[in-house]
């Protein structure tokens, strides 16, 4: 305990020698020289930047034993480490703001986005999205919070008693959490790919064949059969045995039917394996209705709602993916899912 309070007489004594406008040292007066501002100035940096990581630290330190103190029970006791914040916070206001450090900032910038958490007892799920003005949304139960980066943790306050945290460092596969309901390590957060609004086309190869595929596209947006906007000879990857993916923007106008036309072919002619319209981190193709203008052969395992059946590849013969005639060119619409479609 003695070197405990040794330290605390230290961090003391340097906070009221920082403070100089109580000691009266080192004021700022107007017929002070350049030379001198500038060596009080230099001098004052020097003493923040020792005092402060000793102060965040000896916080922090306070702060963990008001969280210990508060779980036993003991309300005096966090009341008084609360007090002695406040005092501490009062004197050296500068030295406690939150400046971010490089541990921080890589924190912040894998936690900024969408974070699926589930309890391991499958009890609660949702999806949390990271906003960098320390606002957290969620999908289910309370629908705002705030976030703080905490030594050990991402604290997510939910208001009143509610609150979870994600366990440091942060894995965007699997993050560890604990939880008001539940306690240590209950749950587990994931990180979600961030897909932007846009429109993706799966080129086709035709399986081990790889003797098809679309080499060009026009793509046409309609809102109540009014076209309103067209992208024209659109050339599409396309590599034996690959499923190539293509994106494109969307429109900035509602509409409510895409109509995509293969303008060219490679081999003995074309087709797709999918087409989805990402919205909001959704794929609403999957829900469209699919119209197509022909059939390879007229046969069903080539068929036009196999372009929203979610199989993206084409490796498998007869397997996830359109075709047309032989040697015909020919165009597949998606109509029919959310007409409030933005950008
Ligand atoms: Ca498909």
């Amino acid at each position: 305990m003695k070197s405990c309070y040794s330290t605390q007489f230290l961090i003391w004594a340097a906070l009221l020698f920082f403070n100089f406008s109580v000691l009266g040292l080192a004021e700022e007066k107007k017929d002070d020289s350049p030379e001198l501002s500038q060596a009080r100035s230099d001098f004052q940096k020097q003493v923040k930047t020792m005092l402060d990581p000793i102060t965040k630290k000896y916080i922090q330190r306070l702060e963990d034993l008001k969280k210990k103190l508060g779980a036993k029970g003991d309300i005096d006791g966090a009341k008084a480490v609360q007090d002695e914040i406040t005092r501490l916070k009062s004197i050296a206001p500068d030295s406690l703001e939150n400046e971010p450090n490089s541990k921080d900032a890589t924190t912040e910038k894998v936690l900024l986005g969408k974070w699926s958490f589930e309890k391991k007892d499958r009890s609660y799920s949702a999806i949390w999205t990271f906003q960098k003005d320390g606002i957290v949304l969620s999908n289910n139960g309370t629908p705002r919070g705030n976030w703080e980066i905490r030594k050990d943790v991402v604290y997510i306050n939910w208001g009143g008693s509610a609150w979870e945290e994600f366990v440091l460092p942060l894995n965007p596969n699997s993050t560890e959490c604990n939880s008001h309901v539940g306690g240590s390590k209950c749950g587990v957060a994931k990180k979600k790919t961030s897909t932007e609004n846009c429109l993706v086309i799966w080129n086709q190869h035709n399986a081990h064949h790889d003797d098809r595929g679309t080499k060009k596209v026009n793509i046409i947006f309609y809102d109540n059969n009014q076209e309103i906007n067209k992208i024209e000879n659109q050339e599409l990857k396309w590599e034996k045995g690959k499923d190539c993916k293509n994106t494109f923007s969307l429109p900035d106008k509602e509409f409510d039917k895409v109509r995509v036309e293969i303008i060219e072919h490679i081999g003995l002619s074309g087709g797709l394996s999918e087409i989805e319209i990402w919205k909001d981190g959704e794929n609403i193709a999957l829900k469209s209705k699919v119209s197509v203008s022909g059939v390879f052969s007229n046969n069903n395992d080539y068929s036009g709602d196999r372009l929203i059946d979610g199989i993206t590849s084409s490796s498998a013969e007869g397997v996830g993916f359109w075709l047309l005639h032989d040697k015909a060119t020919g165009w597949c619409e998606l109509s029919d899912f959310n007409k409030t479609v933005k950008k």
